[in-house]
């Protein structure tokens, strides 16, 4: 069993990013179970849930002319744009249903405002509006990090970048991760992670 100090986080295991799902990340529900035998070896287990309302404005159907994967300028600087996805309340929303969600201390529900988005576990992609994951990994004392979960170049990157900026020891593990790999993005990541001191055991 790891220390009460240390976190597992395990991003966006939902039908959606899984084969069949409108944002599929290749192999996504390959890493269901071991995430599963992974959590039972934490005393703190947080999953987050890209949780977007109807017409969310990362979608490609809400910008005349664009398609999805294509990037955009919004307010708070460039944004790709996404198939619809993750919508409040849908199936495609839903965590796997093999995903021993049962285990988890907090679910972290991101995403849910109408004109931003947000990868990061931690931070609204305009990197200033948090979503309290700090605070509460803090106020219980945690002081290393775990990441894990879909998709590595996306929500696992930001999250883990941003744990690692907050002052917490961040590792990602690759093996219990799938990426989207578009445009460089898995490239991108990889790089990012070193910039940030994240290890990838
Ligand atoms: C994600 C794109 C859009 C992810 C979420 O979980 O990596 N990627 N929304
Ligand atoms: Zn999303």
């Amino acid at each position: 069993m790891r220390p009460q100090t240390e976190a597992l986080i395990v991003i966006d295991i939902q039908n959606d990013f899984c084969e069949g799902g409108a944002l599929e990340v290749p192999g996504g529900s390959e890493i269901v179970q071991p995430v599963n035998a992974l959590m039972q070896d934490f005393r703190v287990v947080v999953l987050s849930q890209d949780w977007h309302p109807a017409r969310h404005s990362s979608f490609a159907s809400e910008h005349p002319g664009k398609q999805p994967l294509e990037l955009i300028e919004m307010p708070y600087g460039p944004q790709v744009l996404w198939p619809d996805h993750c919508i409040q309340g849908s199936v495609g929303a839903a965590f796997h249903p093999d995903l021993d969600v049962d285990c988890a201390d907090l679910i972290l529900r991101k995403g849910f405002r109408r004109e931003i988005d947000s990868y990061s576990a931690f931070y609204e992609n305009d990197r200033t509006t948090p979503t309290g994951l700090h605070g509460y990994l803090r106020e219980r004392g945690v002081t290393r990090v775990v990441v894990v979960g879909l998709a590595l170049d996306f929500c696992v990157q930001y999250s883990a970048v941003d744990a690692a900026t907050h002052g917490f020891e961040t590792v990602v593990l690759p093996e219990f991760c799938r990426a989207i790999d578009v445009n460089g993005s898995l490239d991108d990541a990889r790089r990012d992670f070193v910039a940030h001191g994240v290890r990838q055991e």
